[in-house]
């Protein structure tokens, strides 16, 4: 007991330390988003998937996101029912393994813009901005692009919304 009390004594000390610090030092959680990329809106539609890899330095949830380019983007899964690819939202977020890379991907998990303002064509960019359950919030920049793994392209739920 006295051995925990001592330690916790030792680290306020240290964290005193450096007073210029910012709350968030060296240990706090970060998610690394990596490979951000948003296909191109369908011809008249105003919804597209986006894509990316999160890696999370502890246990975390990936529980909504932002974007100014769209009017709500939803976390959303694919799943073959009765042959048929079905999308839905994870309502409760995506949760995240310590250490472990999460993919979001077509055919799998996904981010969903809806209500997306201007059409969204190759070469261009989209803001998103990322909140976690703990991780400070991530702002990323994807790509507009199709993504390099095409063989779901065709099952994809796009019709079906
Ligand atoms: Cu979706």
């Amino acid at each position: 007991m006295n051995r925990v009390l001592a330690s916790a004594a030792a680290l306020l000390s240290l964290a005193a330390c450096s007073p210029g610090e910012p709350a968030p030092g060296p240990g706090a959680p970060t998610v690394a988003v990596a490979d951000a990329l948003c296909r191109p809106t369908p011809k008249g539609r105003r919804v597209t998937g986006c894509y990316m890899t999160l890696t999370a330095g502890a246990a975390d949830r990936l529980v909504s996101v932002e974007s100014p380019a769209a009017t709500l983007v939803q976390i959303h899964e694919s799943r073959m029912e009765s042959n048929m690819m079905m999308m839905r939202e994870l309502r409760d977020g995506l949760p995240l393994a310590a250490g472990e890379t999460a993919v979001l991907a077509p055919g799998g998990n996904h981010l969903m813009l809806l209500g997306v303002e201007e059409p969204l064509v190759a070469g261009d960019t989209v803001t998103l901005k990322l909140i976690f359950e703990t991780a400070a919030p991530v702002e990323v920049t994807a790509t507009v692009g199709q993504p390099s793994v095409s063989e779901y392209d065709q099952a994809a739920p796009d019709s079906g919304s």
